[in-house]
């Protein structure tokens, strides 16, 4: 299978957009009239693109991106106006956008504008989160009489900082790509005109190595939360042990020691 046969596979309409570029899923969100606001379908399209990632071998990383002026300016509000507690919580409201965060392989956002609300707490379930130099982040929900509820309290902390967290969560206020930049919510800063094909010579670069390899190094760097850091650096120490089992192993270390590029084959 080439990369032409990939990218001629038919695509997602409507409020996502799938591409493909070699071992790259590119996954826009396309609703820039409401700023790409993630409403129940969107989040459903998004979903079944990253199934299609998870299940394809020939994808080796994602880039999760948005059209206009919006990355995604939070959950849909005219569409969670009239929803009533007995509702939300009875259809465990928010919980299929976990499904990012669940993601083995990994996924960089290339934030081209606003991420605000759920699209702040989006680009947080990412692994990698590239700004455009136009981008803005914040969690206003606050102001509109809800708080954050996609794991923006919880993940923005943990990025930034109980102080910083406290004032942005309980303000509302918007920051632009710089300060979050400064603040280590975002990887980086790249001005606006390069952000895509930058985002991507990155993702190639991630998605061509051995892809076991870097699902192990992604699944120990999320573990950091979750495991104190004795059981941490064991877990690392089997994981980094494991890989000898991998065909890509020898290959990579054999194509350094011959001075070559590595021709990795994913096993
Ligand atoms: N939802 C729906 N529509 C939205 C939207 C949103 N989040 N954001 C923007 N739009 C729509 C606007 O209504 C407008 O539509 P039309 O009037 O043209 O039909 C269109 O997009 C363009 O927006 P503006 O006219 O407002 O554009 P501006 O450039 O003037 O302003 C803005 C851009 C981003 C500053 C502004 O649109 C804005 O403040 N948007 C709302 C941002 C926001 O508050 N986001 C947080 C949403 S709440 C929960 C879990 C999670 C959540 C809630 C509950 N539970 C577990 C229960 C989470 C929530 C959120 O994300």
């Amino acid at each position: 299978m080439t990369a032409a046969d990939i990218q001629e596979r038919p695509q997602n309409e409507e409020l996502v957009r799938v591409d493909f570029d070699d071992r790259v899923m590119i996954i826009t969100l396309t609703r820039p009239d409401a700023l790409n606001a993630l409403c129940r379908k969107l989040i459903s399209q998004l979903n079944s693109a990253l199934d299609q990632a998870e299940n394809d071998t020939r994808i080796g990383a994602i880039v999760v991106t948005g059209v206009g002026k919006a990355f995604a300016a939070g959950a849909d509000i005219s569409e969670m106006k009239n929803l009533t507690f007995a509702e939300v919580a009875e259809k465990d409201f928010i919980q299929p956008w976990e499904r990012l965060s669940r993601c083995q392989k990994p996924v960089i956002a290339a934030v081209n504008g606003y991420a605000l609300g759920g699209g702040c707490e989006m680009a947080m379930m990412c692994d990698i989160i590239y700004a455009s130099d136009q981008a803005k982040f914040g969690q206003p929900e606050v102001t509109i009489g809800t708080m954050p509820g996609a794991g923006g309290t919880q993940r923005l902390t943990a990025l930034v900082g109980k102080a910083k967290a406290m004032e942005l969560c309980l303000t509302g206020r918007m920051i632009t790509a710089q300060e979050a930049d400064v603040m280590g919510l975002v990887t980086r800063v790249i001005a606006g005109d390069s952000l895509m094909k930058e985002t991507l010579e990155i993702a190639h670069k991630i998605a061509n190595f051995s892809a076991p390899v870097v699902r192990m190094i992604k699944e120990a760097v999320n573990d950091v939360s979750e495991i104190p850091l004795v059981g941490g650096i064991r877990m690392e120490r089997r994981m980094f042990q494991s890989t000898f089992a991998l065909d890509d192993r020898k290959e990579g270390m054999t194509a350094f020691l011959e001075k070559r590029p590595a021709a990795f084959k994913h096993r």
